[in-house]
């Protein structure tokens, strides 16, 4: 029904080859247990990439093992901290310099363009891994001055061994968050990847250990959730569990790890971010932006700004530049130079993406571009934007995971911010505005836990992430995403000559 900006061609030949594709444990890449694989499939064509082994629990049995006696045993948490901080800034300079092998990996089994994961994913990966290599030599304790004669330490050790579940639409970035963290305080891992793309973290973990990574610090198993992800998060012998996915499966895992050993838990889920456009915005800027902040990745980002919410009196003019920039929006093979947007993760997101905009459809928004698949090879989907979207609507409430945008309008502040709020997720927002009482209301009065102010999806090494209410707990990034890694220990001692 609309045009569209680009012709999905004859897929590109990736500029990479998958050289690890079995588990890694103990510093050694080997088979599963079971001896099964299963498939990782190119999302341009469904057509399969690789087959890669298949942990279950007793794959992930004899990871936590590998890390416990790394853990117990050593030498990682025995090491100096300095020792530490060296080898994670050697793993930097080698990303740095693997940078286009892991971006091509990393497009081949995610979708996501080239030039985005090579020029801004990739060398993220390398700057948070120096962000935590900075950290790993200045994490200290205190001594605090408790009442009465006593000398009070309080000592900030590692937690122990940590079990990670990632997903799929950042596997590097996610990778990076968990890991870095945990390997900067002293902690042992057993990363489990998604299931979609378990390509780039075997790939970047063989690097780490090229940088003096000991055997069994970092396990990688590579399979499913209700079977290694399940196994894992009810592990008796993982002590802190960090998961990012679904908010489902977020409570899920936070279930297992309270029937097993109370684990403590981060969690980093959905969300149905605000972005919202006030009347002072200039309108070409705040489309670009609002665009962004939706169809950036695919629009599969836990915190994209999907309620597109427009004050009444530039609504008009909005909806039809946003439309406008949706149809000029490059859709295609993501290794060809240019490429906005490649296709979707899988078939089940794919589908899922359908059944939402035939959702937005049958409840009566105004589909205002886009609207179907894109193509007819591979999981595209076209730009898709709705006007007309009410807060009641599916499209409205639920996380849709792709590209499409709902807009809708509003008339005042107060009310914008009563329904922005009315959400049962607090992950993100976006506000354009050029009115600093305007900018500095929206920061206070918004439940999230991060606010874009003319600006969105600003990702420093250094700064917090996480979600009020359903979409998570705890933060990562920053020295917040320390303490999940740190146990805290108080240790005190009399003191005979309390007058010295
Ligand atoms: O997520 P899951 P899926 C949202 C997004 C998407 C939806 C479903 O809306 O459409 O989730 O995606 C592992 N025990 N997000 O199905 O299931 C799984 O193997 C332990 C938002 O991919 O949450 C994978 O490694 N682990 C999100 C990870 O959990 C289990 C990013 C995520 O998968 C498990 C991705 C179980 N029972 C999807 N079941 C974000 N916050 O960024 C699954 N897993």
């Amino acid at each position: 029904r609309f045009s569209t900006a680009a012709a999905t061609e004859e897929p590109i030949t990736p500029p990479v080859q998958v050289n690890y594709t079995q588990l890694l444990i103990n510093g050694q890449f080997v088979d599963s247990a079971s001896g099964r694989t299963f498939p990782t499939l190119d999302p341009r064509t469904g057509e399969v990439i690789a087959h890669v082994a298949e942990g279950d629990v007793e794959d992930i049995n004899r990871a936590v093992v590998a890390a416990r006696k790394a853990f117990d045993e050593g030498p990682w948490p025995k090491m100096t901290a300095y020792e530490r901080s060296r080898i994670l800034y050697k793993f930097a300079d080698l990303i740095e310099k693997h940078n286009d092998e892991l971006a091509a990996l990393e497009t081949w089994d995610n979708g996501k363009p080239y030039e985005q994961a090579a020029l801004a994913e990739v060398p993220m990966l390398a700057r948070l891994m120096r962000y935590y290599a900075g950290w790993a030599d200045k994490i200290h304790g205190l001594i605090v001055p408790a009442d009465g004669p006593h000398h009070v330490q309080v000592l900030h050790e590692p937690i122990g061994v940590a079990g990670q579940i990632i997903p799929w639409n950042f596997p590097l970035l996610m990778y990076a968050w968990k890991v870095g963290p945990a390997l900067a305080c002293g902690n042992t891992i057993v990363l489990k990847t998604a299931e979609q793309t378990p390509l780039s973290a075997l790939y970047v973990s063989k690097l780490l250990h090229e940088a003096g990574l000991p055997d069994g610090v970092l396990n990688v198993i590579s399979g499913f959730g209700p079977t290694a992800g399940a196994a894992l998060a009810s592990h008796m012998d993982v002590d802190k569990l960090a998961f990012t996915g679904s908010t489902n499966t977020g409570k899920i895992v936070l279930e297992l790890a309270a029937r097993s050993n109370l684990k403590p838990v981060t969690l980093e889920l959905g969300g149905k971010s605000p972005f919202i456009v006030m009347d002072d915005a200039d309108v070409d800027q705040a489309v670009e932006l609002a665009h962004f902040a939706l169809f950036f990745n695919q629009g599969q980002c836990c915190c994209a700004g999907s309620r597109t919410f427009v004050h009444e009196k530039v609504y008009d003019e909005f909806v039809e530049k946003a439309k406008a920039r949706a149809l000029k929006r490059v859709v295609g093979d993501p290794f060809k130079k240019g490429v906005e947007q490649g296709p979707q993760i899988d078939d089940e997101q794919f589908s899922k993406v359908l059944r939402y905009i035939k959702s937005g459809i049958d409840s009566g928004a105004t589909l205002v571009a886009g609207g179907d698949r894109f193509g007819s090879k591979g999981y595209y989907i076209q730009p898709t934007i709705f006007s007309d979207v009410q807060d009641e609507m599916t499209i409205a409430q639920e996380e849709i995971f792709g590209p499409v945008q709902s807009i809708l309008k509003f008339k005042d502040i107060n009310e914008v911010i009563k329904r922005a709020n009315a959400s049962r997720y607090g992950l993100a927002a976006g506000v354009f505005t050029n009115n600093l009482d305007t900018a500095n209301t929206l920061a206070r009065a918004l439940r999230v836990g991060s606010l874009w102010i003319n600006c969105f999806d600003v990702f420093d090494a250094a700064i917090p992430f996480g979600g009020y209410k359903m979409s998570g707990q705890g933060r990562e990034k920053g020295i917040d995403s320390l303490k999940n890694y740190l146990q805290v220990k108080a240790v005190i001692t009399p003191l005979k000559n309390p007058a010295w």
